[in-house]
């Protein structure tokens, strides 16, 4: 028997990934989590049934969040990860040699726990020494903390339950007091064909913060409309233009900085259906 886990992408559109097993669930204080075993993207997180990250696709997401940043800065020594409690973008962020600290702040220490036990491909970052894991809520945290950083990223889960409050206005505005001069914000904004409305809602109030704001996209198959988007922003700094570039011994499989520039560049359609002012 076939068994199939599915997640509704929008209404009348689901994907459906057959299960080999069920490695653990667990119903945390958040969120119900769950990873499995699938017989075409292999291992897959989950959480409230929506697909966070899947072995076969995981480094689509994780490379272009955190090297589009990273390497659009000219020195960053101190990134702070809100969320990402499966580890990938911490494990992209430690490749960087010029980072000294990295912080990674997720509400849920449940995914933490069973990411480093389950998730051994994704969680080489965790035992990096200059990397510090939080479990608090990332909200407070950038409203609280003394500290500022020279990039920013924000890796959340959709807006709902536990992800929404990452994407207001007052979240955006405490990044941006959190920010050293030349810092660079980055976040997940959800699918640009898929979710044009949340798209042009999230990018505006990105906008609305930050005098430069550029969206940028990455196929991600796994994700509704199976292309991703994400912004970065700053006061200054252009993230288009990649300063430096990967060494090859990382071995990356999407990001370079042919495909850094590449990502901003945007069909009609987008730009007209999330309001992107600049061509
Ligand atoms: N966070 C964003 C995943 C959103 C997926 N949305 C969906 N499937 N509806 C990914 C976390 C990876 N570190």
């Amino acid at each position: 028997m076939k068994v199939y886990f599915t997640e509704e992408w929008v209404d009348g559109l689901m994907i459906g990934v057959q299960i080999k097993s069920v490695v653990f669930t667990k119903r945390t204080k958040y969120q119900h989590l769950a990873i499995y075993d699938t017989v075409e993207l292999g291992r897959m997180l989950t959480l409230d049934n929506v697909i966070q990250t899947t072995e076969k696709y995981e480094y689509l997401y994780h490379e272009s969040i955190a090297h589009v940043p990273l390497f659009s800065h000219e020195n960053p020594e101190d990134v702070l990860i809100i969320g990402g409690g499966d580890g990938g973008t911490l494990r992209e962020v430690m490749r960087h040699p010029e980072v000294k600290q990295a912080v990674m702040v997720d509400i849920d220490g449940d995914v933490v726990e069973a990411s480093k036990k389950y998730l051994p491909l994704w969680n080489t970052g965790f035992s990096d020494p200059r990397a510090t894991v939080l479990i608090e809520d990332g909200l407070k945290f950038v409203a609280e903390t003394d500290r500022k950083f020279d990039v920013v990223i924000v890796d959340s889960t959709d807006p709902e339950g536990p992800g929404l409050a990452l994407f207001t206005p007052e979240f955006y505005r405490s990044i941006a007091a959190i920010l050293k001069p030349g810092g660079i914000m980055c976040a997940q904004t959800e699918s640009p064909l898929a979710m044009t409305d949340i798209v042009r809602e999230i990018f505006s109030r990105i906008a609305k913060v930050f005098p430069v704001a550029k969206l940028y996209t990455a196929p991600v198959p796994s994700y509704p409309g199976s292309l991703w988007s994400f912004t970065c922003a700053s006061f200054g700094p252009d993230p288009e233009v990649p300063l430096r570039k990967p060494d090859d011994s990382w071995k990356l499989k999407h990001y370079s900085p042919e495909i850094h520039r590449s990502m901003f560049v945007l069909s009609p359609k987008i730009k007209r259906d999330i309001g992107i002012p600049y061509q």
